[in-house]
């Protein structure tokens, strides 16, 4: 007979934390800010309230340190809290992605996700927790505004003694019995493989066997190659499964494919700073056809090419885009596209020719939710490594690695003539990023107040500048804002935009992801509708030169140069 445990329900004193307000994507701080007296408690106790206390709920992760105990937490917080079922992935084990899928397949009222992405993990580096609604997408800023309210004045949380302490290990029902001193309730716990929905999911959207026998079955002249970095976060074992044993791709084409709590010490953030080894295994081996990595947990991904030809984040969803309409998934109901406004339009070239709308939005995921829950749209994606689509509402990393080797397979070109081919049809959009990591929050302060007095003043709209022989003038400057077309919620001040007469634009917003400090994000973009083969760093020079003039932002940061460039 099954042991079915007695659990009483117990309120606890606390005392409010004011900094738990959820950023681009959940909160993210360093580990020690987590394990704080109640800290994390509080945190999930505000979550569920401002969630409107779900009953049904996926728990998992990108694996890093702190997860289980986080769980743990979150499960005996939960049982206290009216929560009847809830779904933990095995070793807690959960890519962002999957949770999506898996709150969409059972219809679950939400998802608590331990992750803090492409940050660094281990006890001195960052943690963070998410929340994801009843649509398999990151909570809207109406929920997360809520959850810090909350946090901000919470003085009780409720959890269940004697303390659960679940086994992640191995599948397994768990039934509590949960007493408040008058009624009884049931709280299950249910260990689940993520793996097998996933992978079921892709099943439904890509054609495996017309992909398995175009790249890796008999008929290839040459054997296709290719290297799919896991970076040690949570996709190793969905890579493994997806590329390897259902597409036959030989072992050693998925690697650091082991999950681990620090990400063996590196960044798990899929760019070419950050995932050296990759670029170098691509340009020292020219026989390897296609190379990928994904962040820590799995949304994010990189996309390379023979001798690590690097395509940008915002062409590589402008070509999904050009070749949507040949996946049958998409073709019957095809509806627009959409990209946050820091991504460059090269998207919106492919929608105007296919007579689709696109929408802009305000940086992060949660921005797609409901143009995707109303079919406003088919596909998304991010000048930060993510895309994803309608199959889901999170980016999707091993998702996008499909789309990619299924435009391979039909159009029998590599990644490099694929992407040439369609600058040449479309035009090019120039792209950069820099970024400055590190920064002190009054640093980032400063710049932005900058940036909003020139928006207030508007004297810079008409100054002209010479570089090198060509004259630029500043066309307009303001702050971008977003308005959803369908709850009609806005979001404002989403980054300061610059726009110059000769289409350039420049574009300077803070990160909404770090943990501590400010990183200041600069994006670059010029569009050439010929010349497209060329070195951006070297078109974007007087852009990028006119950007860091106006913002000002060696002399407020002191830094010449950017940490990362993408
Ligand atoms: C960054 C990216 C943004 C992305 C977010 C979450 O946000 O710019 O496009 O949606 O990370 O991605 P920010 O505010 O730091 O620029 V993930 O993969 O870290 O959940
Ligand atoms: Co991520």
């Amino acid at each position: 007979m099954i042991h079915q445990p007695s659990v009483e329900i117990v309120r606890m004193s606390t005392s409010p934390y004011k900094d738990q307000k959820p950023g681009t994507s959940g909160l993210r701080k360093k580990v020690k800010v987590f394990q704080q007296d109640n800290y994390t408690e509080n945190f999930i106790q505000s979550t569920l309230l401002a969630a409107g206390n779900p009953k049904t709920l996926v728990v998992g992760g990108d694996g890093r340190y702190f997860s289980k105990e986080a769980i743990n937490i979150t499960a005996n917080i939960c049982a206290a809290n009216g929560v009847d079922k809830m779904f933990v992935a095995l070793d807690g084990i959960l890519s962002t992605p999957a949770a999506s899928c898996l709150i969409r397949k059972f219809g679950l009222d939400g998802g608590i996700l331990m992750t803090a992405s492409h940050n660094p993990g281990g006890p001195s580096e960052d943690f963070g927790i998410k929340y994801n609604s009843n649509n398999g997408g990151p909570a809207p800023p109406s929920i997360t505004d809520k959850i810090s309210t909350i946090a901000s004045t919470l003085d009780e949380y409720y959890t269940i003694k004697p303390a659960i302490k679940l086994d992640l290990s191995c599948l397994d029902i768990k039934e509590f019995k949960v007493h408040d001193g008058i009624t009884m309730r049931w709280f299950s716990v249910v260990i689940i493989n993520p793996l097998d929905y996933y992978t079921q999911l892709m099943k439904e959207i890509f054609d495996f066997d017309m992909i398995k026998s175009q790249l890796f079955g008999k008929s290839r002249v040459t054997p296709f190659r290719m290297s799919i970095d896991c970076m040690h976060g949570v996709m190793g074992p969905f890579a493994r499964r997806i590329l390897v044993d259902e597409l036959g791709a030989p072992a050693s084409s998925v690697v650091n494919d082991i999950p681990k709590e620090d990400f063996s010490g590196k960044h798990p953030d899929p760019n070419l700073t950050y995932a050296p080894d990759l670029v170098s295994k691509l340009r020292s081996d020219p026989h390897i056809e296609f190379g990928a990595a994904f962040d820590g947990d799995g949304d994010r991904c990189m996309v390379l090419g023979p001798s690590g030809f690097f395509v940008t984040p915002s062409d590589s969803l402008a070509v999904m885009a050009n070749f949507i309409d040949q996946i049958p998934y998409y073709s019957s109901n095809l509806a627009g596209f959409s990209r946050s406004m820091p991504t460059a339009p090269a998207v919106d070239r492919v929608a105007a020719a296919k007579g689709l709308k696109v929408y802009e939005t305000a940086t992060g995921w949660k921005f797609f939710g409901n143009l995707l829950d109303q079919a406003f749209i088919s596909l998304c994606g991010e000048e930060s490594f993510g895309a994803g689509s309608s199959h889901l509402r999170e980016k999707d990393g091993l998702w996008t690695v499909m789309m990619w080797l299924n435009i391979i397979a039909i159009t029998e070109c590599n990644v490099k003539q694929i992407v040439i081919k369609h600058w040449t049809q479309y035009g090019r959009d120039y792209f950069l990023r820099y970024d400055y990591e590190n920064c002190d929050a009054e640093q980032g302060e400063r710049l932005m107040d900058h940036l909003q007095q020139l928006i207030k003043d508007q004297s810079i709209v008409g100054k002209r500048c010479l570089c090198g022989d060509v004259e630029y003038e500043v066309e307009s400057i303001d702050n971008f804002s977003y308005y959803d077309p369908i709850d009609g919620s806005v979001a404002k001040d989403q980054g300061v935009r610059i726009f110059f007469k000769t289409g350039e634009r420049v574009v300077f917003r803070l990160s909404g992801t770090g943990s501590s400090g400010a990183t200041i994000r600069g994006y670059f973009s010029s569009y050439r509708a010929e010349h497209v083969i060329g070195d951006p760093e070297k078109v974007l020079s007087p852009v990028i030169k006119m950007g860091l003039k106006i913002s000002k932002l060696e002399e407020f940061t002191g830094r010449s140069k950017p940490t990362v460039i993408t």
